[in-house]
C-alpha cells in the first residue's frame, strides 16, 4: 500500500497544486433529491452501495457503487454543483478506487473515480491471470462505464444534465485519458494526460531490457549492475556537458534533444574493478541500454529515455536501477522492474512462470499483438474526438524516469503525420527538468484544468503555458513552455527565474 502512496504522493504532487484559481461560474444547481435518495436510483448493472453526506472539505454526497461484476466506483457531488462532471485517473495497476482530482469538489465539480475492476497493490498483476473480463475493465471499459453511470447518477441527483465532462490523469491516468479519446471520443469534452502510460506492452519491453541489463541474474534481485555512485557520475557529466546548452547553468536541460552527450565517454574504471568515480564495462553496457530502444529484429519498439534526472529522488535509482525499498516490500527492486514483469506475466503471456532474464524481443510484435490489442492507447485516429469538438492537453516531464517523454513525442509525431491539424485539438507539452507527473529541478506546477477548461468552453487553446515552482508557499521559479515542437528559448539577459525572459522558439530546432 506504500507503493501506492508514493506514487499517488508523487502524481499529486503536480496535480493538488496546479489548481488553486476558482472556476466562477454563475450557473450552479443545487441537488433536486436528498442523497440518500440515490440509493433509490435504478441503472442497470449496477448497484449503489453507499450514499454518504459529508461536510467536509466542502458539503457533498459520496457515492459509491458497483458497476457489473467488480468494477468499483465513487462520485462525489458537492452540494453546490458548477454543472461539470471531471473524472480522475489512477496510478499504476490501479486496484483501489482512486481518483487523481477529487479535490475539484472544492471547485464545484462533481467527480468520480475508480479501481478499474479490480482490488489489489497497484504494482502486482496476478489479478489479471486468465480473466479477460477484469483485462478489458482496467484495459479501458472501467473508465468507460464509470464515466457513463456518474452522468446518470449526476443527471438524477440535480434535475440537469452534465453541461460539460473532463478526464484529468497522470500516469496511468494519462494513459486512461488517452484511451477515452481513442474509445469512447463522446465521454469527455476535455482531456488532461500527463505522462501516459498509452503504449503499455511497448513500455512493458523497455522495462525488461533495463531489468535484464540490470538484474541479469533473477536469483540476485539486490545486486542491481548499476550503482547510486553512477548515477551521481553519469548525471555530473550530462549537466556539464549540457546544462549550458540553453544559456543557463541551473541542473535542467531545456531540450535533451540537443544533448550530444557520449556514454562511452564516461571514465572507465581500471581492469573493471567497481569503484565511485568511474564505471565498469558492465555498468557501461547497463546504462546504455536506459538510454537505447528496444528493438525487435531491427524495428523499434520503444525508445529509450532522453538525458536528464539520472540521480534525482525518484530518478533512475527508484524507477530503473533500485535499490528501491518500497517496491522491495512487494518483491521488486524497482517500480520499472515490478510494473513490467507483471504486466508480462500476467496481462501479456498469462505465465506465472514467465522468465524476464530469459526473454529475447525477437518475436514480440507476433507474441504480444493480441495484449496489445485492447491494452495500448496507440489508436492515432482521433477523428471522432475531433469531429466533436473535444479537446487533449498532453504533458510529459522530460526527466521522467518511469515512462520516457520520447514515446509520447513518437505517438504525437505520428497522429500529426495524419492530420496537420493535430494542434486544433491535441497540444503536446513538454516539461525541461521534470520527473514523472512532477518534482524535479524544473517547474511543473500550473492549472492545466483551468487551461482545458477555457480551451473547451471558449475555445481559447493553450498556447503559453506558465509553469511554476515551489517551496514553503514561494515561488522560486516561473517558466513558459509551448506546445510541441516549439521550445521556450532564454531571451539571455532576464532573470532566468522569471517567466518574461524566455521567448517562444521561432523554429523547431532552437536549443
Ligand atoms: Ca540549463
Amino acid at each position: 500500500m506504500k507503493i501506492i502512496k508514493v506514487v499517488i504522493a508523487l502524481v499529486t504532487l503536480l496535480l493538488c497544486n496546479i489548481s488553486l484559481t476558482q472556476t466562477t461560474d454563475q450557473s450552479e444547481k443545487i441537488s433536486c433529491i436528498p442523497c440518500e435518495e440515490i440509493k433509490n436510483i435504478r441503472l442497470p448493472d449496477v448497484i449503489i452501495s453507499q450514499t454518504e453526506q459529508i461536510q467536509e472539505p466542502t458539503p457533498h454526497c459520496k457515492v459509491s457503487g458497483i458497476i457489473g461484476t467488480e468494477i468499483n466506483f465513487e462520485l462525489l457531488l458537492p452540494k453546490n454543483w458548477n454543472t461539470r462532471f471531471i473524472m480522475g485517473g489512477g496510478g499504476g495497476f490501479v486496484g483501489a478506487v482512486q481518483n487523481q482530482v477529487s479535490w475539484t469538489i472544492n471547485q464545484g465539480y462533481a467527480t468520480a473515480g475508480t479501481d478499474t475492476g479490480h482490488t489489489g497493490p497497484g504494482l502486482t498483476a496476478a489479478w489479471a491471470l486468465n480473466n479477460m473480463e477484469r483485462q478489458v475493465n482496467f484495459a479501458h471499459l472501467a473508465v468507460h462505464r464509470t464515466a457513463v453511470e456518474s452522468k446518470e447518477i449526476i443527471r438524477q441527483f440535480y434535475c440537469s444534465a452534465v453541461k460539460y465532462s473532463y478526464f484529468v490523469g497522470c500516469s496511468q491516468g494519462g494513459s486512461q485519458g488517452m484511451m477515452e479519446a481513442q474509445r469512447y471520443p463522446e465521454d469527455f469534452d476535455g482531456v488532461v494526460a500527463g505522462a501516459p502510460a498509452f503504449n503499455k506492452v511497448a513500455t512493458g519491453a523497455e522495462n525488461i531490457q533495463n531489468a535484464q541489463a540490470i538484474y541479469p541474474d533473477p536469483t540476485k534481485l539486490d545486486e542491481p549492475v548499476i550503482s547510486s555512485a553512477n548515477l551521481e557520475l553519469l548525471q555530473t557529466k550530462i549537466l556539464e556537458k549540457c546544462d549550458a546548452i540553453d544559456g543557463i547553468t541551473d541542473q535542467i536541460i531545456n531540450n535533451p534533444k540537443a544533448c550530444n552527450f557520449n556514454v562511452d565517454s564516461l571514465p572507465l574504471c581500471p581492469e573493471n574493478v567497481v569503484s565511485d568515480n568511474c564505471v565498469t564495462s558492465n555498468q557501461l553496457a547497463a546504462i546504455k541500454a536506459v538510454y537505447a530502444g528496444v528493438y525487435d529484429q531491427g524495428l523499434e519498439i520503444h525508445p529509450g529515455f532522453p538525458f536528464g534526472g539520472e540521480n534525482e529522488h525518484w530518478g533512475w535509482l527508484e524507477w530503473i536501477v533500485g535499490p528501491n525499498q518500497e517496491a522491495m516490500r512487494s518483491g521488486f527492486p524497482t517500480m520499472q522492474f515490478g510494473i513490467g514483469t507483471e504486466m508480462f506475466k500476467y496481462l501479456v503471456f498469462q505465465d506465472p512462470d514467465w522468465d524476464y532474464s530469459s526473454y529475447d524481443f525477437s518475436d514480440f510484435t507476433n507474441t504480444t499483438g493480441y495484449a496489445s490489442s485492447y491494452l495500448d492507447a496507440t489508436a492515432t485516429n482521433y477523428g471522432a474526438f475531433k469531429k466533436s469538438g473535444n479537446k487533449m492537453i498532453i504533458y510529459h516531464g522530460w526527466s521522467d524516469n518511469a515512462l520516457s517523454a520520447f514515446a509520447t513525442i513518437n505517438h504525437y509525431e505520428t497522429v500529426e503525420k495524419e492530420d496537420e491539424e493535430i494542434r486544433d485539438y491535441i497540444r503536446l507539452y513538454l516539461l525541461p527538468g521534470v520527473l514523472h507527473c512532477g518534482g524535479g529541478p524544473g517547474p511543473s506546477r500550473t492549472d492545466w484544468i483551468e487551461l482545458i477548461r477555457n480551451w473547451v468552453e471558449n475555445g481559447i487553446a493553450p498556447d503559453r503555458v506558465i509553469l511554476s515552482k515551489s517551496a514553503d508557499e514561494q515561488i522560486l521559479m516561473t517558466r513558459p513552455v509551448f506546445p510541441y515542437p516549439n521550445k521556450s528559448v532564454y531571451d539571455g539577459k532576464g532573470d532566468p527565474d522569471k517567466e518574461s525572459s524566455f521567448n517562444k522558439s521561432t523554429t523547431t530546432n532552437n536549443k
